[in-house]
């Protein structure tokens, strides 16, 4: 059935039959054989069922692989022996999620997810850009450099990888892809099926924390946010001006599909009138739709009704963003992003915070693309602390956990709150201190209660939903007092296209261009031109372009600077296609 010999560097060489990996992974390889050392290899085999056929070089970026789902299935493999090879260094239960998110149908891509609901470590990174591209022949040595790197000695661990995948036609085959290379290294795939980013985020979280987190299931889930959602809300479900009716547009994609238990749990503490929840592969999936439609467009996502002042939001393709908007009397369309969910979220904590009296520092997070008029909003009128990083939420979390209360949002929606154990335990030790006046134990015991209605592991539209929902309610606050906070600077982001979008380098937090060169000049002498104008570009992670960002005072110059800026882009750094059009 096999031959197997090691070799005098110690590395195991085997070759098995290909109706016997078919076999084991049927049989999903019960716990007595996963200990046997000569199952160890069964990726020397099973790497021939996915052997990498594309000679494109792909990078794990922003949130993972992205490309076109037809070029997935050796990395989706070799994705999953990566997490086997993760969870045994780590000792932890690791997840691996198949999604791309906002992109288009055709597109497919994978993302790790770490012990407590972060994205892969960094340095695992280019271990995963090695992975996939390393050539079929060396990928046995690869593992075995890594192994020998981490020093990895638990290769009989059976451990647990958490398998989730999003509602494209190419996830139900890619999935299995993952599944096999789990098995080929005697891991343990469990298989969550078609589930939302988050959801899966806060499986991990739950099976490493011992379920202290919650329910590592799909009810579990459920009920931990419903119950706290209306634990909080009581018993009124309108009040001021807040109405409890929101309509939803589910991007045709997973943020659909979950959302109908969500507001079977809910019954009439909200109601949620969905959209655009076409059903898998009718090729819709963030077509004219979505939270990324609604961003980038800014206009109204196709199949909604369209109803003056009425609160409406959109999710992206695996529900981790979420985006809110409504069309006034005059048909003008209004966009509230994550900027306008961050500082409603601060400046609701704050006030919370002050009601209780304890010290714990609240900070936010942005990225460059926040609206100028945010952060000057949240360092000048809410007096909080404001950071700015890197692109993707891998670096806004990370830097979120810096304080006790991190607020995290991008302007594309995707973000959360986190809470340092050190704020969990002064809130529940308020509770019951003697030293607590009643209303700063009762407004300790509703921010725990306000806890649970977050998805502190990752960004989550749904959860996101109902924090935004749950605040609206406690302000009494219909969309446009919401809105009324501040004023956006008018902005424009635009994509185009390079021959090699490495080309675009660039620094502090990526508002500065490094390469090519002349290009951060030709941006600043144009940026000089408008009143308020501010603009940068960079390399999308997650698609093959470069992303070009611009706000200015008014509506017409951030358009015409973005433009501006695109066309040096297209000039500078390569372009290809047609040059992008400057307004006049
Ligand atoms: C992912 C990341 C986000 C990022 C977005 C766009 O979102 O998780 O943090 O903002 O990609 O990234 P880029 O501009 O590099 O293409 P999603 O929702 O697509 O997974």
């Amino acid at each position: 059935m096999t031959h197997s010999k090691e070799t005098a560097d110690g590395k195991v060489r085997v070759k098995f039959k290909r109706w016997y990996i078919l076999l084991l992974n049927l049989l999903l390889i019960p716990d007595s054989m996963a200990n046997n050392s000569s199952y160890r290899t069964v990726y020397a085999f099973a790497r021939e069922m996915y052997p990498r056929n594309i000679k494109a070089h792909l990078q794990y970026g922003t949130a993972g692989f992205r490309t076109k789902a037809t070029d997935l299935d050796h990395v989706m493999y070799r994705m999953g022996l990566l997490a086997v090879l993760r969870a045994r260094y780590k000792k932890a239960v690791i997840g691996v999620m198949i999604t791309a998110s906002h992109n288009p149908e055709p597109d497919n891509g994978v993302k790790l997810v770490d012990p407590f609901g972060e994205m892969l470590e960094q340095s695992w990174e280019a271990w995963a850009t090695k992975f996939a591209n390393v050539v079929d022949d060396k990928l046995e040595d690869t593992i075995n450099e890594l192994i020998k790197e981490y020093n990895i000695t638990n290769m009989n661990d059976r451990v647990e990888i958490l398998v989730g995948k999003d509602t494209r036609p190419s996830s139900i085959h890619l999935s299995k892809a993952v599944m096999d290379g789990v098995l080929a290294l005697s891991g343990k795939p469990i298989d969550y099926g078609i589930v939302t980013t988050p959801q899966l985020h806060y499986f991990v979280v739950c099976k490493n924390t011992n379920r202290l987190y919650g329910q590592p299931t799909e009810e579990g889930y459920y009920r931990k946010l419903t119950n706290a959602f209306k634990k909080y809300r009581g018993s009124v479900f309108s009040q001021g001006n807040y109405v409890n009716r929101v309509i939803y547009d589910g991007a045709n994609g997973v943020g659909a599909k979950k959302v109908k238990y969500l507001k079977e749990a809910l019954q009439d503490t909200l109601l949620i009138e969905m959209y655009n929840d076409e059903i898998i592969g009718s090729g819709k999936l963030n077509h004219l739709c979505g939270a990324d439609y609604v961003k980038s467009q800014q206009s109204f996502p196709t199949g909604l009704p369209v109803e003056t002042n009425v609160r409406c939001c959109s999710v992206d393709g695996d529900a981790d963003r979420i985006v809110y908007y409504y069309m006034d009397e005059n048909n003008k369309f209004h966009l509230m992003d994550g900027d306008r969910i961050a500082t409603l979220a601060a400046s609701y904590l704050k006030e919370i915070l002050l009601d209780i009296g304890i010290d714990l520092n609240l900070g936010l997070v942005q990225t460059a693309y926040a609206n100028g008029a945010s952060t000057e909003y949240i360092s000048t009128k809410l007096n909080v602390p404001v950071a700015c990083v890197s692109t993707g939420v891998k670096h806004l979390h990370h830097k979120a956990l810096t304080y006790d209360i991190g607020v995290y949002f991008e302007a594309n929606g995707h973000g959360t709150v986190v809470f340092s154990n050190n704020a969990k335990e002064k809130l529940i030790s308020a509770t019951e201190s003697d030293s607590c006046t009643e209303k700063q134990k009762q407004a300790s015991k509703r921010l725990l209660t306000l806890i649970d209605i977050i998805n502190e592991t990752v960004g989550d539209a749904i959860a996101d939903m109902l924090l935004v929902e749950t605040i609206l309610h406690a302000k009494g606050w219909n969309i446009s007092q919401w809105e009324a906070c501040y004023t956006d600077l008018p902005n424009r982001l635009l994509k185009v296209t390079v021959k090699d979008r490495n080309v675009i380098t660039t620094t502090d937090a990526e508002r500065i261009c490094v390469t090519p060169n002349g290009l951060q000049d030709a941006i600043n002498s144009l940026v000089v031109k408008y009143d308020k104008g501010r603009s940068f570009v960079r390399p999308s992670g997650t698609e093959d372009i470069i992303r070009v960002y611009a706000e200015a005072a008014t509506r017409k110059e951030a358009d015409k600077l973005a433009a501006e800026v695109a066309l040096k882009v297209y000039e500078l750094a390569g372009g290809i296609g047609t040059a992008p059009e400057v307004p006049q």
